[in-house]
């Protein structure tokens, strides 16, 4: 599936700052007690989701990655600087895995914010050793080391909305209209073999190929690609009105959908009616009357990919629905 990708890195949390061994020095008494400050604590690693898929390009000459190391402690009881955190931005829908530990982590929602690995605690300075028999001490503890391991990102995209429907309903098209996938189109059954990704307004569309009936039990294509849709937030089901009985294509569709997945079926979807240009406008109003009857709760819109105002009008529509079921 074009975008989706691996790659691997290595990450480092920065180290503790050293506490440090000073004496004060007052006039007229040698040593006048301990003011070696602490260490400040080195930064952390965080991974942190954005709407990007292509910013995992943005990392293949570099794979070394390093939180800031602390700074150690200072004359007077100065307490080190800590270390800057390093925070690595990943596409949402990335998977990472601590190859050292085998942890691993999901990112799922745009802004969401991991640590991944803790910097290292500051060192004492020996001011932290005194005690009313030892008055001047001169132990001092260096930094802990920042952790560090091999990760592996993999990602899997998170479409926020997800096209199916029969073979030549148009799928391909609309996608092209919303984004500049550049999918091939044309007017024979399967003409996408494979699942095409395209940006809207940082919104992933992900248009699958076609369903047909007996999909789920592996007929044709589409159902080796549902899979790419079972973590979209919205599905759109496309309906060509050139067939002539939409609503029973709609629903075979729909059990084919059904006997996939359940929670598939359960998702949020909308009604595209499309190629409105190939019947009259009393044939568009009597179908999308029709489906409203069969399917209340969702939302039905009739379009055509050769109106270029209507799919203006569309697609300002469809990134409203997007953004409201993006919360
Ligand atoms: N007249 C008209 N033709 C359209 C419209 N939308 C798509 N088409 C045509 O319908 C045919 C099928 O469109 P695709 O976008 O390839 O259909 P698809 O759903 O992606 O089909 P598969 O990839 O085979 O599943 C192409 O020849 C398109 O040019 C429309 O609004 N009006
Ligand atoms: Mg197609």
């Amino acid at each position: 599936m074009a975008f989706v990708d691996e790659m691997t890195m290595h990450m480092k949390a920065g180290d503790g700052g050293n506490g440090v061994m000073r004496l004060k020095h007052e006039k007229g008494k040698e040593f006048a007690g301990p003011s070696g400050g602490d260490g400040g604590k080195g930064g952390d690693v965080y991974i942190h989701a954005v709407r990007d898929v292509h910013i995992l390009l943005k990392y293949r000459h570099e794979k070394d990655f390093a939180a800031e190391r602390a700074g150690d402690g200072g004359n007077d009881s100065m307490h080190g600087r800590n270390g800057d955190d390093f925070v690595l931005d990943l596409p949402i829908g990335s998977i990472v895995t601590n190859v050292d530990s085998g942890e691993t982590y999901e990112l799922l929602h745009e802004d969401q914010k991991i640590l991944v690995l803790k910097g290292g605690r500051g060192g004492f300075g020996n001011e932290h050793f005194k005690t009313s028999t030892n008055r001047t001490p001169k132990e001092h503890v260096p930094g802990m080391k920042g952790l560090e391991a091999d990760f592996k990102v993999e990602l899997q995209i998170v479409a926020d909305l997800g096209l199916v429907g029969l073979p030549n309903a148009g799928k391909s098209s609309l996608l092209n209209t919303l984004t500049r996938a550049g999918a091939k189109t044309a007017d024979y059954a399967f003409t996408t073999l494979e699942p095409n990704l395209g940006e809207c307004y940082g919104f992933i569309i992900a248009d699958i190929p076609g369903l047909i009936e007996g999909a789920s039990e592996g007929r044709g294509l589409g159902h080796k690609f549902l899979r790419h849709v079972k973590r979209t937030h919205v599905l759109a089901h496309l309906v060509s009105l050139e067939n002539e009985n939409p609503l029973e294509v709609y629903k075979t569709v729909r059990k084919e959908l059904e006997a996939f997945d359940k929670e598939l079926a359960s998702k949020h979807e909308i009604i595209v009616l499309t190629k409105t240009d190939m019947v009259t406008p009393e044939r568009v109003k009597e179908v999308g009357k029709e489906m409203k009857k069969a399917c209340p709760e969702s939302e039905i819109f009739t379009i055509t990919i050769l109106d270029d105002e209507g799919m203006k009008k569309f697609q300002d529509d469809l990134l409203k629905l997007l953004k409201e079921a993006d919360k």
